[in-house]
């Protein structure tokens, strides 16, 4: 499948078109019935959760959230073929692959919420914290990668990055160290077509992302990242590659995200109506229910019973992170640092100062 897809040939590996029908039987991974149906769940759960947030937020009752709105099958592609004991190495966008590994939405929550504890991940093995400076969790990714190596483990890394991240230098020192190496880590890219404001067109000269996998000598392919099945297949094929000590993989999936960037972000000042308009035909969800329908494996009579089920779920969850207690002020400033340094020491203490102010003022 590499071969046929080298970058290189300017293809993109898809399965089904926008309406659900299979146009590449050839490369149409073989699922059986029962997981193609959890695959869909997962991925409607994920956007019921998504949706949710962004309405939490707006009632001002979780800080600033990043949604997965139109991604959703990169990560639900991952969360069906991860084991237990691979690890994932997050960016903040992949929701799916969280909740896969082990994680509860409610840790999300309260990660959200702004509690350290929130990157606890209590029941979830091999999971690093999410990553908000981007592209930096690339290195550890390549780090743990060559550790798996160096102790003949069966293990695989899988980490995210927007396209945004690529043109870090951190993005090109982790595909460098991981192929020489040949550490058993997939970069997964999520081109969404932005960072934050700037368009893909802005944010490389190169002919997508995939291509970039050449200089590092290491197999790379675009996908359509809307297309469940083809991410799936990329997806499985990479991680036989990798573990079979052929070195890493650069997938680059191609998708869009259908909300903001952060619930601070209002994307009508930069994209059109139009735009979002064409991408929403290629929505993940709609495609892969389609092709459930056609196969009768799907309804939406019961997609209609499942998710209010999915709302009340959510909501007690969120409700208990609500409840969580509140958090100690020293927690923002001590966890940095094994013993809090005195700069950090004067900004706690001003930080009191101004609380007391504020006490005092109302
Ligand atoms: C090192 C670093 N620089 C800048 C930022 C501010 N920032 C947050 S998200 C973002 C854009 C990320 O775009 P992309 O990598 O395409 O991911 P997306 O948000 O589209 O998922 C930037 C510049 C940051 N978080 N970290």
């Amino acid at each position: 499948m590499f071969k046929e897809y080298n970058p290189i040939k300017k293809k993109r590996l898809q399965i089904i078109d926008n309406d659900g029908k299979v146009i590449n039987q050839k490369l149409m991974p073989k699922l059986d019935d029962k997981q193609l149906i959890k695959a869909y769940k997962d991925m409607l759960f994920a956007r019921t959760a998504d949706l949710m947030i962004v309405n939490y937020q707006r009632q001002g009752r979780i800080y600033t959230y990043p949604p997965n709105y139109g991604q959703e099958a990169i990560s639900g592609a991952v969360a069906q073929i991860m084991r237990d004991d691979d690890w994932l190495v997050p960016a903040f966008r992949e929701m799916g692959a969280y909740l896969a590994k082990g994680a509860s939405l409610k840790e999300l929550f309260i990660y959200f919420m702004g509690y350290e504890d929130g990157s606890l991940f209590k029941n979830a093995k091999n999971f690093l914290p999410i990553s908000v400076p981007i592209s930096s969790q690339l290195l550890h990714a390549s780090g743990i990668g060559y550790e798996i190596n160096y102790n003949n483990k069966d293990q695989i890394v899988y980490t995210f990055v927007g396209d945004g991240g690529t043109s870090e230098g951190d993005f090109h020192e982790a595909l460098n160290f991981a192929g020489v190496w040949k550490a058993p880590v997939i970069f997964i890219v999520q081109n969404n077509q932005y960072g934050i404001s700037t368009p893909f067109k802005m944010q490389t000269a190169s002919d997508g992302i995939a291509i970039k996998a050449l200089a590092y000598g290491i197999e790379g392919i675009q996908v359509d990242g809307n297309d469940f099945f083809a991410m799936y297949k990329a997806v499985e094929e990479s991680a036989k590659h990798a573990s079979g000590g052929n070195g890493p993989v650069l997938i680059e999936a191609v998708t869009y995200r259908k909300g903001a960037h952060t619930t601070s972000d209002d994307p009508t000042k930069y994209r059109t109506k139009e735009e979002e308009e064409k991408w929403d035909e290629t929505d993940p969800l709609k495609r892969l229910k389609a092709y459930l329908i056609a196969n009768k494996l799907w309804s939406e009579k019961e997609e209609e019973k499942i998710v209010p089920q999915y709302k009340k779920e959510i909501d007690r969850q969120f409700i208990e992170a609500e409840n969580y207690g509140e958090y100690a002020l020293e927690d923002v400033f001590k966890f940095m640092y094994t013993e809090m340094p005195q700069d950090i020491k004067n900004q706690m203490m001003e930080h009191e100062k101004f609380l007391k102010w504020k006490e005092a003022r109302s």
